[in-house]
This record gives structure tokens, sequence and C-alpha cells, in this order.
């Protein structure tokens, strides 16, 4: 069969050289936002078949178009998977992506006005979770808790509980995008159901970390709801899902479709259902172990040259650098830099920052990407030692073509899943 991309060529040369650029620029530098990976080259092909063409509203059995015998199976069995695997009562696979995923938790369980604890966002809380510039901050009346510096970052439960039986949430939301330590879903439960409070986790970042069985499941702690995007950790295509107790599942299920939806993404579900087929076996909790692993030594490294991470260190597979404290540059001059010898990170706000979000004080990065390459502890450290040079010479040419192709050097070793 002829390469899609030869087809290509000839319909849209612009598009086709984009798509060429954009797979060197994967095969030739480092990605290390915590938030991005190399999905399953079946998964890839998936997003690409004939299930894109189909129309599914509704839900297995009960649609509204014909022609779903096949549609029907691939979300039954990514349903299942997904109850399985994060040992949920009930899945709903059709979330978009991870804000409708988690508006249709908020709008299927709330009233506008309604009071919601989430984690502010400067302490790594995202944006979703009722940030002020977002539709959900002005829809619900978010009150947010911090991390405690002074406790590696801990959550500081006594504040959380004073601020709760103050404010009496109709639900407790915790769950981060720039947060490098696992969660005590117990301590939040505890404080929950003292307010008469409904539990929500988005575990976005970790849901492959969780599903490898190397940090915390909220579902084991009796939570109500947890969201996790599919393309994070878990390796799969773009999108999200929703995991809650069986006493939930008609509510959310009316909440993503007819009430904030229309048709799902059926090649997506279908890239979701092998991807949890994957994530139940033996080599995915090895590799969900190996991005902990890695993510340890890459902080180990730094730390030991003298670089300051937000909250010593990581218990995950992400880490934050105050690159101002640590270098004189702010976030996005460190972003800059790492990006010209092909490393890719992402400037990152820090707790409380003084900066604004696009020059932050820190840069954030992650393993998951590099690790389904195949890098391991020894690539970590010299990529360390690399960022660590760049980001002390910003400007010295010289010195950053030479960690340039160091860094080339390494991604010739490590090929990159459906790329080559
Ligand atoms: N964009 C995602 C991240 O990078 O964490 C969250 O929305």
């Amino acid at each position: 069969m002829q390469d899609f991309r030869d087809l290509l060529k000839t319909t849209d040369p612009d598009v086709a050289a984009a798509l060429a650029g954009e797979e060197r620029r994967q095969k030739g530098g480092v990605e290390m936002i915590p938030s991005e990976n190399y999905t399953y080259p079946e998964v890839l092909a998936l997003l690409g078949s004939v299930f894109t063409n189909k129309y599914s509203e509704g839900y297995p059995g009960r649609r509204y178009y014909g022609g779903q015998d096949f549609t029907d199976a691939v979300e039954e069995l990514a349903r299942a998977r997904a109850c399985a695997v994060f040992r949920a009562g009930h899945a709903n696979v059709q979330p978009l992506s991870g804000s409708p995923m988690n508006q249709a938790v908020y709008l299927g369980f709330l009233k506008p006005g309604d009071t919601v604890l989430g984690m502010e966002l400067s302490h790594g809380g995202h944006l979703t979770h009722g940030a002020p510039a977002s539709h959900m901050g002005r829809l619900f009346n978010f009150v947010r808790y911090k991390t405690d510096p002074a406790r590696a970052g801990a959550i500081d439960f006594d504040a959380l509980r004073a601020t709760a039986l103050a404010a009496r949430p109709r639900m407790v939301l915790c769950g981060f995008s720039s947060y490098p330590r696992d969660l005590d879903y117990v301590a939040f439960k505890a404080i929950a159901d003292e307010v008469g409070a409904l539990t929500m986790a988005d575990v976005s970042h970790i849901g492959g970390l969780i599903a490898g069985g190397v940090l915390n499941n909220p579902m084991d702690a009796g939570f109500d709801f947890m969201t996790t995007t599919t393309h994070k950790s878990l390796r799969g295509p773009r999108g999200g899902m929703i995991l809650c107790k069986a006493e939930h599942a008609k509510k959310i299920d009316s909440s993503v479709f007819p009430g904030l939806q229309g048709g799902p993404h059926m090649n997506v579900v279908a890239g979701v259902a092998v991807t949890l087929r994957i994530a139940a076996t033996p080599p995915f909790r090895a590799y969900a172990g190996q991005v902990i692993a890695n993510a340890k030594a890459l902080a180990e490294a730094l730390l030991a040259d003298g670089i300051q991470l937000i909250t010593g260190g990581t218990d995950n597979h992400m880490m934050v650098i105050d690159t101002v404290a640590s270098f004189g540059l702010d976030g996005a001059e460190a972003e800059r830099v790492l990006d010209a010898i092909g490393i890719t990170t992402n400037k990152q706000i820090v707790p409380d920052d003084p900066r604004p979000p696009l020059k932050p004080s820190g840069i954030r990065l992650g393993t998951p990407a590099a690790t389904t390459r195949g890098m391991r502890e020894a690539e970590m450290r010299e990529l360390a030692g690399l960022i660590a040079e760049a980001l002390r010479h910003p400007a010295d040419e010289a010195v950053l073509t030479r960690l340039k192709s160091a860094c080339g050097e390494i991604c010739t070793r490590f090929p990159v899943p459906g790329i080559g």
C-alpha cells in the first residue's frame, strides 16, 4: 500500500512538509514536557482508521444512528478495560479531552455557585480546577488550597480541613499538572466525608503511573470521580475519560452526552481500548516504574549539581527547576536555550510566583516520553549534564552547538515508536 506521506506530498505539499518537519523534530530531540508521550504505532494507525468516519451519539446498545456493531464493540472494550485497570465501578471514555472531561463532572454534579476546593494554580493545580481565567472558575465558587514548601511540598491537611469546615464545599477536588509528589487520597476523602462533599481526583498526568501500580489510586480510597487524559503517561491517543462509582454512572453518562458533547470520536475510543489492554500488562507496569526511576535519577543529578527543584525532588514523573534561583534565567529564556540544544521543556510558574506566566520563574521537566524511547538512568544523568551546562552558558553559541550534537547523538540510539 502506498505510504500516506507520498499521497500527501501530491495533495498538499505544505502540510506534507510540516509533517516531515515534526517527525524530524520528534526523532532528533529529547521530549521532556511531562504531559507528552509517543503513542503506540497501533494507536497512531487507529487514529487514521475508518473509525474516524463514524457518528455514534449515545452509548453501546443505545445509539441514535445505525451501523454501530463495531463501534459498540470497541467502546464496550474500552469501558470494561478502564474499570478493570483503575478498579472503578463505571467508566465513560467519550470525553474529547481533559477540559470537557472535568467540565462534565462539574456540570453534572454541581449547581452554579457551588463551592469546590481545588489546588492553587501556581502550586500545581490546573486551569480547569477553577482558575479565574476559565469559564468554570466563573461558574462555580472555587476555593483554593496550597502546598507547604517547608514540608517538601506536602499538602497541609490541617489547613485544608479548616478551609473545608469554613467553606462547606460541595466537592473536594485534588490533582495537578505541575506537582512532583504523590497525593494522600485517604486524607482528602476523610475531610470530604466530614463536610459531606463529593470527591474528585484529576489524575491526567499520572493516569499511566496509577494504571501501572506505582502511584496511589484515588478509587481505592473511595473517591466518587477520577478523571484522566489518555495521552500523557498512559501513552494513548489524545482524549479523556471519567472513572466513577457505579452509583454515578447514569448521571455522568448523560452529563457527557447529551449534556456537553455530541458524537464521540470513535477512532480515539478504539485507540483507548488498545491502550488500556496494554496498560494491564507486566511490561506496562515495568514502564511505569522506569518513568519514576528515570525522574528520580534526573532530579538527583540536577540536585547534585546545585540546581534548585521545587519541593526538593520528585516522587512521580516530573520536576520543576527554579531557573531564576539556579541560573538567573526566567523560564521562557531557559525553555528557549534548551530548545536550541534539542531538549523540549515548558516554562512553568512556581508556587506564589512573582513573575507572569509567559516569563515565569521555572521550567517543568518529565520523563514519560524519553522512557518510552527506552532511555534509562544513565541517559537521564547525561541529559542532566547537558541541561545544566546549557543553562549556565545561554549565550555561548559554541557550547550550545556542542551540546546539541551530544543530545542528537543520544537520540540516534533510541528510536521513536511510530517514526523510527
Ligand atoms: N497541557 C497539559 C499539561 O501540560 O500539563 C495540561 O492541560
